[in-house]
């Protein structure tokens, strides 16, 4: 029996208890009854709560950790910026060659069906400190603050007597740069940052330029930080990096990488026949392939075939940028061997979420097609498998797994992190028959950048069904046979042969919109795609 506290919305103790490990517990397991989403503390609130578990060997393991705090592993959790789950030699495409990431992935665990809940910036971020969704910790957008009461797996463990880092991109709170709840030393900057000569910020100090690439100089940061930590108290750091996030500006040593290299649009930019009108109305824009490119194209719209040209420059200097990214992550890998750190550290590699390279005539994220929300996912911890014992995992695994599985490595208590679920277990080679075998993914119209839709998928193993709510023109849906059309090439959405599986899908995405607590599912109108350009300082 699993018995716990939690909070309602109102901030009113709930107690609860399931016959099963849950990681979101259903409110009529909860006593007094509640009709409102619970809304858990995460380890903050499993803390006080361990005194609720259900005997004294739990109680004292809650209590204290079920792991010794003097193994816990550190945790680095190197986080890139829109960094697509195929950009990474390790998912078997040969650019960008990434062998130091590569390497966390042949001495550890590859994840290849990592998928985000919401591809834009600050919603996934905070998904990913959370365990949450966006309707439930509020960054719904990225013009809006992380509420800094709000749960997150750095602040567990520091609560725990973990020692925490944050260093780089942050990126919730457009204007703020002051340190953040749950860490105890915290390097970031305004904004998006700038790939040269960044302002940073260190713990709400001076603002200071710090000259340099910001790819290395977040490594230098963390290298410094790393080396200053004592072996007798664990410790967990965050490296955000700009990279790979547009514009894209690669250091001199990249400039001139991938250059004899062509790419083309991809085929699927011109195979639209059967796709919703809003993908032919986002071609011109600022997220559509004849559109500004992030500036490599001039002038625009370019509906010519010599306009590939700004096109594939964009594309290369996108991988660029991850060739540093990779550089650092050799550099960290080498500093925790030079510090005797390496294997009592869960070494994570992931990105907030992907983007579209030129497919179905797109550039940008936001959407649910699968170079949008797939990421990039390996993890090196002895813990979980040997170095010489690496492991792929097949099994979905989502942002929102993210601090249910920190916290269950380091032996803290997961079961009342809301949403996601720790893959500990399945990372070991345990597989669970009851493992998700779905998800759903959530993006809202942003009237800032309105060139995506309000989007609602039902993403499976081999299916996947989108759906565009709330327009102010409806949009046609679309339904994918993954197992056998990877590249969303035909739209079975109109095939009478399918319309049971539509109904089944449609029907399955509203269940688990309301279990999530989606329900009603509120979002901004949407109000058509725009063909201006977003404001200069957004961008
Ligand atoms: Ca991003």
């Amino acid at each position: 029996m699993y018995r716990y506290a939690a909070l309602d919305l109102n901030a009113r103790w709930f107690y609860c208890e399931h016959t099963i490990a849950m990681s979101f517990p259903h409110p009529r397991a909860c006593r007094p009854a509640s009709t409102v989403l619970l809304v858990f503390l995460g380890v903050a609130g499993a803390l006080p709560l361990a005194a609720c578990s259900s005997g004294p060997e739990n109680s004292q393991a809650a209590a204290t950790g079920a792991t010794a705090p003097s193994s816990r592993p550190n945790i680095v959790f190197v986080l890139t910026d829109d960094q697509r789950w195929d950009a990474i030699s390790l998912a078997g495409t040969a650019t960008p060659a990434t062998p130091n990431i590569d390497r966390i992935g042949r001495e550890g665990v590859y994840f290849r069906n990592a998928f985000a809940t919401t591809a834009l910036c600050s919603p996934s971020r905070a998904s990913i400190l959370t365990g949450v969704y966006a309707h439930t910790h509020g960054v719904k957008d990225n013009f809006t603050e992380f509420p800094a009461d709000t749960p997150t797996w750095p602040l567990a463990l520091q609560r725990a007597g973990y020692e925490t880092a944050y260093i780089g991109k942050y990126h919730m709170g457009e204007d703020n740069d002051l340190p953040r709840p749950g860490f105890d030393y915290f390097a970031t900057h305004k904004g998006q940052g700038q790939y040269f000569d960044t302002t940073f910020r260190i713990n709400g100090g001076e603002s200071r330029v710090i000259p340099g690439y910001y790819t290395h100089v977040v490594t230098d940061l963390a290298d410094q930080w790393i080396r200053g930590r004592s072996a007798d108290r664990p410790w967990s750091i965050m490296v955000g990096h700009k990279a790979p996030h547009s514009f894209y500006l690669p250091e001199d040593k990249y400039k001139d990488a991938f250059r004899d290299m062509q790419i083309p649009y991809p085929a699927s930019a011109f195979m639209l026949d059967d796709k919703p009108a809003w993908y032919r109305d986002r071609l011109p824009t600022w997220h559509g392939i004849y559109g500004p490119l992030f500036d490599y194209r001039k002038q625009f719209p370019d509906r010519t075939p010599a306009g590939v040209t700004a096109f594939e420059e964009m594309v290369r200097s996108y991988w660029r940028t991850i060739l540093s990214v990779d550089d650092s992550v050799g550099r960290l890998y080498q500093t925790l061997q030079d510090t005797g750190q390496l294997d009592n550290t869960v070494f994570i590699f992931a990105s907030d979420h992907g983007i579209l390279n030129g497919e179905h005539g797109m550039i940008d994220k936001r959407t649910a097609h699968e170079p949008s929300i797939r990421i990039p996912l390996v993890v090196r911890y002895p813990g979980l498998t040997q170095p010489s014992a690496p492991r792929t995992v097949d099994r979905m695994v989502l942002t929102t797994d993210f601090a249910p599985s920190i916290l269950d490595m380091a032996g803290l208590p997961t079961e009342v992190t809301a949403h996601g679920r720790s893959w500990k277990a399945v990372a070991q080679g345990q597989d669970d028959p009851d493992w998700r075998e779905s998800y759903v993914y959530v993006y809202n119209y942003e009237k800032q950048f309105p060139y995506t839709p309000n989007v609602r998928a039902l993403r499976t193993e081999d299916w996947k069904y989108v759906r565009y709510p709330n327009a102010v023109t409806p949009h046609k849906a679309e339904l994918y046979h993954l197992a056998e059309d990877p590249g969303e090439l035909v739209n079975l959405i109109d095939a009478p042969q399918h319309r049971a599986r539509v109904a089944a899908m449609h029907a399955e995405l509203d269940r688990q919109l309301k279990a999530l607590g989606s329900w009603p599912d509120v979002m901004p109108l949407d109000e058509g795609i725009g063909q201006q350009l977003p404001d200069a300082n957004i961008r």
